[in-house]
């Protein structure tokens, strides 16, 4: 049979399925209700999007509503969500310009010939201007693409109006009604801003960096969770000074000893770090610079420096308040968060919520998707699988990434006990740094497994180059049960780094030094 038949069968089966899903569904909604639509999506982002289009493929009639309200500098951008307009990728983006930056200077030490080294600098309004081109590109493409897919896109703020209704308030005020048989939240969240005077009115985020027309200069990046480092890295790379302010600690949520690993790293490339600090005010000067005030947390000491740009990572809020659930009758909200049970559903059977603003997963963008997917799939195709949310890798892309998937050392040890946990870690040389001569001094990974039997691994964790690249795999590995008899007999890729995972041999609990004598041994 040739390739062809066999994908003219494939597709026409799949249009029976669809057909049939399609017939099954109109004749169900038309004996109970009828409504506009089999389901509204409320939020096109990552989520949300990937519910529509794949609830579309199972021959559901769906409306997705988008729409952003701009910052309070007045940033404001297209659809397609939070990761596509101002978070993973315009973030991968500044993260290749600052890394770029380092390799210009170290292919002079492989040789290449680089005239006027010293004069190298990154010019923030044609980066800005590359990045976003690419986001504008990204939103007409995924218009084009719910056109084509006949997803119908309503550029409306959404609210409740009762438990089927849904009123997307359109730019210029007017109010549309719309019903569905299934109603999807997924209208994610917003960056915070902390209670201090004059934060809201001078302080930007990460919704405005990516875009901001003027170069951020001297930058004070307070919070120290994973956009925080990210940005106040990529800052640093292209050029800026910059300091990050940690209220507690460092990457709440992930190992710790990485964590500081990584913060440590970061120090090396020159970034400030203001401790066990908070912002207390921020007043522009006349020449339009901020002096920032603050104080300990533990002495109540208080400092103020003059910086260009305050950019608070503080955390991020859901975006519940405008949807007004209480007309839909959904009360099963924490915080600003909704809370669904493993199907995804709120305390109103047909209304579901997936992405960010659900209560307690990891917010990340294949999250989202895969959950949106598996949820449309079960509203419209009678599957039953429900989302896993375990065991999701992930990686923080500060200057020297960290990636990690599973259990961070702490976790494991409360779960299971100190004495049934073994850590096998190492120090690593990458090859690739010899020649620049690059610090090698915190490049650290290590394995979380059980202590006994095939020691089954419950966590991986690797700080060093292309953190994402290499633990991808690892995380389909410990999807699949990996333990360290397998890994230790899997034989490596010569010369990489994830390979190192393969030659962990010393434990913590040996006392032995984990510095590596040479790269082959
Ligand atoms: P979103 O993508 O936020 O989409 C929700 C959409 O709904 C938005 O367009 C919003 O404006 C809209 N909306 C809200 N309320 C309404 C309403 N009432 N009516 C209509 N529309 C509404 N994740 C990763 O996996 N990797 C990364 O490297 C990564 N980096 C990040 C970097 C930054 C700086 C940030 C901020 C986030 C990053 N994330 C990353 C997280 C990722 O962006 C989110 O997890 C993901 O976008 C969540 O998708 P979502 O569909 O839940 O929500
Ligand atoms: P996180 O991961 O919630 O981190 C927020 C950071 O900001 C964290 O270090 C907090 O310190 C700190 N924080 C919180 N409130 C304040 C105030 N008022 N002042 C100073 N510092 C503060 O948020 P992110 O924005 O990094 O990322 C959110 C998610 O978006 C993340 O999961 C990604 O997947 C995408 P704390 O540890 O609480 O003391």
């Amino acid at each position: 049979m040739s390739i062809l038949s066999i994908w003219n069968k494939n597709a026409t089966l799949t249009l029976i399925r669809r057909s049939e899903n399609y017939l099954k569904r109109s004749l169900s909604s038309a004996t109970s209700h009828s409504y506009q639509y089999d389901l509204i999506v409320i939020g096109g982002g990552s989520g949300g999007l990937a519910c529509a289009k794949e609830a579309v493929a199972n021959g559901a009639k769906v409306a997705v509503l988008d729409f952003v309200k701009p910052t309070p500098i007045g940033t404001k951008w297209g659809v397609g969500g939070t990761c596509v307009n101002v978070g993973c990728i315009p973030k991968k983006l500044m993260h290749q310009a600052s890394i770029l930056g380092e390799s210009i200077h170290e292919a002079a030490t492989y040789g290449w010939e680089i005239p006027e080294q010293q004069n190298v600098k990154a010019n923030w309004s044609k980066l800005t201007e590359a990045v976003q081109n690419h986001v504008k590109s990204v939103n007409w493409v995924t218009k084009v693409d719910l056109r084509d897919k006949k997803v119908e896109y309503i550029n409306g703020l959404g609210y409740f109006k009762d438990p089927h209704t849904v009123v997307a308030v359109m730019k210029n005020k007017s109010e549309k009604e719309l019903t569905a048989q299934n109603i999807v939240i997924a209208v994610g969240g917003r960056p915070r801003y902390p209670d201090a005077p004059g934060a809201i009115e001078h302080g930007i985020t990460s919704d405005d960096i990516f875009s901001l027309e003027k170069e951020p200069g001297k930058t004070l990046v307070v919070g120290a969770g994973y956009i925080g480092l990210e940005c106040a890295g990529f800052l640093k790379g292209l050029g800026y000074d910059a300091t990050v302010m940690v209220r507690s600690i460092v990457l709440r949520g992930f190992d710790q000893q990485m964590a500081n690993i990584v913060a440590d790293s970061m120090v090396e490339k020159g970034i400030n770090f203001i401790h066990k600090a908070i912002v207390t005010s921020v007043e522009k000067q006349k020449d339009g610079r901020l002096l920032i005030s603050w104080k300990n947390t533990e002495t109540n000491e208080t400092g103020s420096e003059i910086y260009d740009t305050v950019l608070f990572a503080v955390g991020r809020k859901g975006l519940v308040e405008d949807l007004k659930l209480e007309n839909a009758g959904v009360t099963s909200i924490a915080d600003d968060k909704i809370v669904v049970n493993e199907q995804e559903q709120t305390n109103v059977p047909h209304i579901f919520a997936v992405g960010d603003i659900i209560k307690g997963k990891p917010e990340l963008t294949p999250v989202a998707i895969h959950a949106g997917r598996l949820l449309a799939r079960r509203m419209f195709s009678g599957s039953s699988q429900i989302m896993d949310y375990a065991d999701v890798a992930t990686t923080v892309f500060s200057p020297l990434e960290y990636a990690c998937v599973g259990m961070s050392e702490e976790r494991a040890i409360e779960k299971y006990g100190a004495d049934n946990v073994e850590v096998y870690h190492g120090f690593y040389k990458p090859t690739e740094f010899f020649i620049p001569q690059k610090s090698v001094r915190y490049c650290y990974l290590k394995a979380v497994a059980e202590r006994s039997g095939d020691q089954k691994v419950l966590g991986l964790h690797y700080i060093g180059p292309v953190a994402g690249e290499v633990m991808q795999g690892f995380g389909a590995a410990i999807k699949s049960g990996l333990t360290m008899k397998i890994l230790l007999n899997t034989v490596g890729i010569h010369p990489t780094t994830a390979e190192e995972f393969t030659r962990l041999a010393i434990t913590k609990r040996s006392g032995l030094d984990p510095t590596p004598a040479t790269c082959c041994s």
